[in-house]
């Protein structure tokens, strides 16, 4: 009998036996202070990257209208400080609309505050993404409003470390 992985299957060995090639730390700001979490990158053997992503006590899963979903991107500039403010727009480096930035990422889902999720992604590279943020939003994005899918206010942020 022969068995035959899948990429999946080659990813979930990633996850478990190998280290990332670059991390982030995400960190909540001021409407936010107790989320923490951790975003991981793995080089894969085809040509885009894996991302795992765990975090912690996400904040408004109780808040009326909030769908529990939050929206989840890297943006242009790895600098956290002034609540986020200077993040700039999303990676964006073909020019193309939302949601077609390479820094649009699947939206989080809360789950009493907690969220884990892994997807692969070929719009960048480890490389490209160095030095810039990972943020959470607020609210969900509706990958049709522009420039940024209406995801609300920069809830959490940390900056894309390449491992050495
Ligand atoms: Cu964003
Ligand atoms: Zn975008």
């Amino acid at each position: 009998m022969t068995s035959q992985s899948t990429p999946g299957d080659i990813f979930a060995d990633l996850l478990r036996y190998n280290t990332p090639s670059a991390l982030a730390w995400v960190r909540g700001g001021e409407a936010a202070p107790a989320l923490s979490g951790l975003v991981k990158f793995y080089e894969t053997p085809y040509q885009g990257v894996l991302v795992e992503a765990e975090i912690f006590n996400l904040p408004n899963k109780s808040a009326p209208g909030s769908s529990d979903f939050y929206a989840f991107h890297i943006h242009q500039n790895g600098d956290c400080s002034g609540n986020f403010a200077h993040t700039g727009d999303h990676y964006n480096p073909s020019g193309q609309p939302h949601p077609f930035h390479a820094g649009d990422f699947p939206p989080l889902l809360g789950n009493e505050g907690y969220a884990w999720t892994a997807f692969y992604d070929k719009r960048f590279s480890i490389k490209d993404i160095a030095g810039r943020s990972v943020i959470i939003h607020s609210h969900a994005d509706d990958f049709t409003s522009q420039p940024s899918g209406d995801s609300g206010s920069k809830i959490a942020c940390g900056v894309i470390e390449i491992m050495h």
